[in-house]
């Protein structure tokens, strides 16, 4: 009897461990911090991010670079182009956090109007990181943390070089100013930091402010009215290269030599952009990078684990004269 005890106590010995390690490996699995899937079932974190739309060559480089960082991080991307409009945003938002993804992240195209889907997810216990732009909610329990650029900086950037490159002029200096897409952190705030700089000398005088929307199409379209209405134009300050692109081919269609008839200052510096102020088209550009992949997918894995992060995380920035563009070009990632 007791042979046959001991015959069966290696035997359930061996079914106690098997259920310590099952129960072991399960829990592990479940509490990973790189696990989670939402509903995929995998064990892959599953990031839902919903894209501004395809605007700019800044936009281009920036979904690259999430994409990139996605596949690198070994998460499940659940990417959607919203076409710059914000009520797709917000059904994009709405599908993952039915979808149970583990993180939310997405650049607002707009400033307001997100604090009801964003409750969505919070209720839904799906934290939301935000990217790029900015919102305007007062309730900052509604996303993790903010990654991205201080645009009212690259905005004062751009207006204190003016200021510097204009000192000695005599008389008004007229600028037109290429707004980016109404109501957006980046157009709103570059506006602000310009404004601000330039007040230090009463002779620069905004005389025309339009929005371009970040498209070329839209820069040259609006760059055209410009010069219709105003014989004289010293300056255009656009809010992103792009638009600033689109409105060098107005500017040489009306005759006028831009970098010269006309000193043009733009934020970006994507590599279109860089080619125009090394050429001599364009006379300063203040950088914002959209190389922010890497660092989302790093603050993804955090928030999903429960860990605390900085509420705001801004990237570093330089600008470039048309010197530093020749010297820079051939080692820009975008
Ligand atoms: C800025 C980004 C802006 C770029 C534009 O972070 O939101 O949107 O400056 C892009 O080129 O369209």
């Amino acid at each position: 009897m007791r042979n046959m005890r001991m015959s069966l106590a290696p035997r359930r010995a061996v079914a106690a461990l098997a259920a310590v390690l099952l129960a072991g490996s399960v829990a592990a699995c479940g509490n990973s911090d790189t696990g989670g899937g939402g509903d995929s079932g995998n064990d892959k974190i599953v990031l839902g991010f919903s894209q501004v739309g395809a605007e700019s060559g800044w936009r281009t480089a920036n979904t690259n670079s999430i994409k990139e960082a996605a596949a690198e991080a070994g998460f499940e991307l659940k990417f959607d182009d919203a076409q710059q409009k914000q009520e797709n945003q917000i059904k994009a938002i709405r599908n993952y956090i039915q979808q149970k993804v583990d993180v939310i992240a997405f650049s607002p195209v707009v400033e307001s109007g997100w604090d009801t889907v964003l409750k969505e997810a919070k209720d839904a216990g799906i934290p939301v990181i935000l990217t790029d732009r900015a919102v305007d909610s007062a309730d900052k329990s509604l996303y993790k943390t903010f990654l991205g650029s201080d645009f009212v900086k690259e905005g004062r950037l751009s207006g204190e070089w003016l200021v510097e490159e204009k000192k000695a002029a005599t008389g008004d200096v007229n600028i037109v100013e290429l707004q980016g897409t109404t109501g957006s952190a980046p157009a709103n705030d570059r506006k602000q930091g310009f404004a601000e700089a330039i007040a230090a000398d009463p002779k620069l005088k905004v005389i025309a402010s339009q929005s371009g929307d970040f498209t070329r199409a839209g820069g040259k379209q609006v760059m055209e009215q410009f010069l219709k209405a105003h014989p004289k134009i010293d300056v255009l300050f656009a809010h992103n290269d792009d638009m600033g692109l689109g409105a060098l081919e107005a500017i040489t269609a009306a005759g006028k030599v831009p970098g010269k008839d006309i000193t043009i200052i733009t934020i970006d510096a994507v590599k279109d952009g860089m080619q125009a102020l090394a050429d001599g088209k364009f006379n300063f550009i203040a950088e914002c990078s959209p190389l922010l992949g890497p660092q989302l997918m790093e603050l993804a894995k955090k928030v999903h684990a429960g860990e605390e992060v900085a509420p705001r995380i801004e990237t570093e920035e330089t600008t470039f004269t048309q010197e530093q563009a020749k010297e820079a070009l051939p080692n820009r990632k975008y």
